[in-house]
């Protein structure tokens, strides 16, 4: 087989049952999971009030636990790449015990969640397992923040008021806890995706409308570069600041309030890189609902050219892409029956989405492993269900 296995979610839930019972010697009595995402059309337009079009992947992170009677939490995490060490041990927040991010990093997002959770959490045991790729551009931290909330929600009885409540509060823990000012769209479509459906979302009103992705001649295939350049953590919230600035040099709340005229109206005011980062948002806002359009009447060859063009966008005016991403967009799009390719996420690395006939995938894998300088893996995905809990 070309693409990747997914590990079904019954297969890692068997897995942290039985880790769950050989660390803390006793069956787990709650489990929940929330899926990774890829963004189909709309990057880097969240945080600018824009359009975002991502699905839900069958790739998920998965809690299961007890209560253990007690004032703390003990958490394992059985991932491979976890940053030392895998199991911590803090007493849960109360009012007289704020919780705050410390190491090991992948605990800060299990923090945020606790601290966000305002009903009250009593001690409990966990073991995490996950089938999102670390660092992949999937939306591992959503998915891990989103599970977690899942987990409490379940633990305790008490749920958020909505979808989108949850979905903010995930989103507040990542901001607070990993210092990483993300937008909406992982934690609302992790929180929110329904099997066979992208959904789109509205990031000025928050509405989030389901879109039927269930015509078996095309598929999105996924293809990670296995490459990641972390340059200084720094890009994601720099890019951030300077759309907010330029929204701000027009006037308006939000680069999704920008019109044309506004820029030309203050081009003095801007040098060329801020010019360049405001087209790619204001473009890449109207490529995400005509697309959406264009997909609902199954004009796939529109679809796709909108998908490349975003592409050419996020590498040449917001400056996201890298050689590698670069190199397999352009391997993918010399393939027949390939509508579009484009890098996908946050980029300098991470992955790529490829809207393909059903039946050249495996032509288009060969091509691709063939072409690109490094070693891909590939996912062929079907839109699956946002977050759940799990029946032990
Ligand atoms: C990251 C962020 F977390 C999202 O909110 C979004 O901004 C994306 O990058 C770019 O579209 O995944």
């Amino acid at each position: 087989m070309a693409s990747s296995e997914i590990p079904k979610v019954s297969t890692l839930l068997s897995s942290a049952k039985e880790h769950f019972l050989k660390v803390y010697t006793a069956e787990p009595e709650v489990a929940a999971c929330a899926p990774g995402r890829v963004n189909i059309i709309g990057e880097h337009t969240d945080y600018n009030d824009g359009f975002v079009f991502p699905m839900a992947l069958p790739m998920v992170t998965l809690v299961v636990g007890r209560k253990n009677n007690s004032k703390n939490c003990q958490i394992t995490t059985l991932s491979e790449s976890a940053d030392e060490p895998r199991q911590v041990k803090f007493e849960v927040p109360s009012a007289t015990n704020k919780l705050s991010p410390s190491k090991p990093a992948w605990a800060n997002y299990v923090k945020g969640v606790l601290a966000m959770f305002t009903s009250g959490v009593p001690g409990f045991d966990a073991v995490i397992v996950t089938s999102v790729p670390l660092g992949g551009g999937l939306s591992s931290s959503a998915s891990l923040e989103v599970a977690m909330f899942t987990f409490l929600e379940k633990l305790t009885g008490k749920h958020a008021d909505t979808l989108q409540a949850k979905a903010l509060a995930c989103q507040k823990a990542e901001h607070e806890f990993a210092a990483m000012p993300c937008g909406i769209m992982d934690q609302f479509i992790s929180t929110m995706g329904k099997e066979g459906n992208a959904l789109l979302i509205d990031c000025r009103s928050l509405e989030a409308t389901l879109v039927p992705l269930n015509d078996s001649s095309v598929v999105f295939v996924i293809t990670n570069s296995n490459v990641r350049h972390t340059l200084t953590g720094s890009e994601y919230p720099n890019l951030r600041k300077n759309c907010h600035e330029a929204a701000a040099i027009m006037g308006k709340k939000s680069l999704r309030e920008a019109t044309n005229d506004d820029v030309q109206k203050h081009q003095s005011s801007m040098n060329d890189i801020m010019k360049k980062r405001i087209r790619h948002v204001m473009t890449e806002i109207e490529r995400t609902t005509n697309a959406v359009e264009v997909l609902k009447k199954q004009e796939y060859t529109t679809f796709g050219k909108l998908m490349t063009a975003s592409h050419n966008s996020l590498r040449d005016d917001y400056e996201v892409s890298c050689k590698e991403l670069d190199e397999l967009v352009a391997a993918a799009l010399e393939v027949d029956g390939v509508y579009g390719s484009r890098m996908t996420g946050g980029g300098f690395g991470g992955c790529t989405v490829t809207l393909v006939k059903q039946d050249v995938v495996e032509t288009l894998i060969d091509h691709i492993k063939k072409k690109y300088s490094g070693s891909p893996t590939f996912y062929v995905c079907k839109p699956s269900h946002g977050a759940r809990s799990l029946s032990l």
